[in-house]
């Protein structure tokens, strides 16, 4: 199965790439989240090798607007990346390729997968190769074909591809798998990028010692979390200096056998469940410098997300093209980005926001949060003590179009059937609005005033998928 999807996804591709090959010129349209930012670099990377004028626009979502400036558009080929399955017979003009992997618009009929007859339109996407689009390929990993595609020794733009998934949560289950799997051995026979098993919390090259178990969540240690102090002594009783001169030591500063004692140590705090989860591969960019955000796959994809919330995707991009200038003015908006959300998260418990119905638990932040942030804040409150886990979260936040939808619900209730991907479609349909996503995490915009009748549509469908 995975042997002929594969082939279908790779002739996708290479008619992509014919189709980019023969423009004058192009006009790369991508998402604002690391996945999106990534795609972009790959896709720019690609033109700038073949010497092709192009310009690059990045967009938040694909709303009516967004699809008029595409139609517009005076270049002749339009490469959508990370965007655009969802929205496939909305487009009305020729020359357009899609590199995604969003569930595709369910208005086109099967079978119209590449080179569409009647709208010129190449749609290269996992879900049209028998594939799962949320683990096995992202859209920094379906541009990646398509730049391959163009040119075999593309190989070097890879690692992109491995930090979109990363940003894109692809390697939930400890690894990267599936085509992700392919797209990382090329970064890794390309040397670009190395992987090792380690303890997966975040931070591995930009927090200290004592932040890496102090802050690491999912899973968060008992006795650790929160307590820094606990922390130290940890380190201490364990002979691991936490500086090196005057400089702090990070987690990847650590010797193998220093590695060892502090994983045993934290590892048998946690439950077995846990334990196992908190074990993974970790991906070092080799390319990126020691002790930066660019060195760590996580921590590369973390910071683009942070540009990409904060109106920065630009100057993402240019991270992703070497630009050593960009990154100091990347430092600054994670900062801020940081301290918005626990602002945010902190206001919606102290304000005791979240209300339960029968299936569902939800918030309305209004204005108060951001609405590019206002999806992290909610997975927040799942992770964490603000809500439960065992339903979804539905959270609204004021936007210049409507009512910005975020919801976020724990994998074990995709296992037991959710599709929020559905549910914020249909439901969104329902009042007049427009949805769609994954699984687990999905979005919608919906008219203001309709919350209430898109709650009752959002439960009666959660409530007939929950088995
Ligand atoms: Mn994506």
């Amino acid at each position: 199965m995975q042997g002929s999807g594969t082939a279908r996804l790779e002739g996708a591709a290479s008619a992509a790439a014919e189709a980019v090959r023969a423009a004058g010129s192009v006009l790369i349209v991508s998402h604002i989240d690391a996945d999106g930012i990534t795609a972009a670099a790959i896709a720019s990377s690609v033109c700038d090798r073949l010497g092709k004028e192009h310009r690059v626009v990045f967009l938040k979502k694909l709303s009516e607007e967004g699809i008029g400036m595409i139609d517009s558009a005076p270049e002749p080929l339009v490469w959508i990346c990370d965007l655009g399955s969802g929205y496939l017979s909305a487009f009305s003009r020729p020359g357009i390729v899609i590199t995604d992997h969003h569930v595709p618009d369910g208005s086109r009929k099967a079978g119209q997968m590449s080179l569409d007859s009647f709208s010129d339109m190449v749609h290269v996407n996992p879900h049209d190769a028998g594939m799962d689009g949320s683990t096995e390929i992202s859209g920094a990993g379906v541009t990646y074909l398509v730049a391959k595609a163009v040119d075999p020794s593309n190989t070097d733009l890879a690692y992109l591809a491995v930090v979109g998934a990363c940003g894109d949560v692809q390697d939930s289950e400890g690894r990267l798998v599936s085509m992700n799997r392919e797209i990382l051995n090329d970064a890794v026979a390309d040397g670009s990028v190395s992987v090792s098993e380690d303890l997966r919390l975040f931070g591995r090259e930009t927090r200290t010692l004592i932040q890496f178990l102090q802050f690491g969540s999912d899973p968060s240690v008992p006795g650790l979390s929160e307590n820094g102090a606990e922390c130290a002594r940890l380190y201490s009783s364990l002979d691991i200096p936490l500086k090196d001169g005057r400089r702090s030591r990070c987690w990847n500063d650590l010797t193998p056998a220093e590695k060892e004692r502090a994983t045993d140590a934290v590892l048998s705090r946690l439950s077995p469940e846990d334990a196992e989860r908190a074990i993974g591969e970790t991906y070092t960019i080799t390319g990126g410098r020691p002790h930066t955000e660019l060195r760590d796959a996580k921590e590369y994809a973390t910071l683009l997300n942070a540009c990409g919330r904060y109106g920065d995707a630009e100057v993402g991009m240019r991270i992703c093209m070497g630009d050593a200038d960009a990154l100091a003015a990347a430092k600054d908006r994670r900062t801020s980005h940081k301290q918005n959300i626990s602002s945010a998260l902190a206001m919606v418990k102290e304000k005791g926001l979240v209300k339960r119905r029968r299936f569902i638990q939800w918030f309305d932040a209004g204005s108060e949060i951001q609405e590019t942030v206002v999806g992290i804040v909610a997975g927040m409150l799942l992770n964490g003590d603000g809500a439960d886990r065992d339903m979804p979260i539905i959270a609204f936040a004021d936007a210049d179009d409507g009512a910005k939808v975020s919801a976020r619900a724990d994998r074990s209730l995709a296992g037991r059937g959710l599709d929020l991907s559905f549910v914020m479609r249909t439901a969104a349909e329902a009042v007049g609005g427009y949805g769609g996503g994954h699984s687990v995490a999905a979005g919608a915009t919906i008219p203001p005033d309709r919350k209430e009748d898109f709650l009752d549509a959002v439960e009666d469908i959660v409530a007939a998928q929950i088995i």
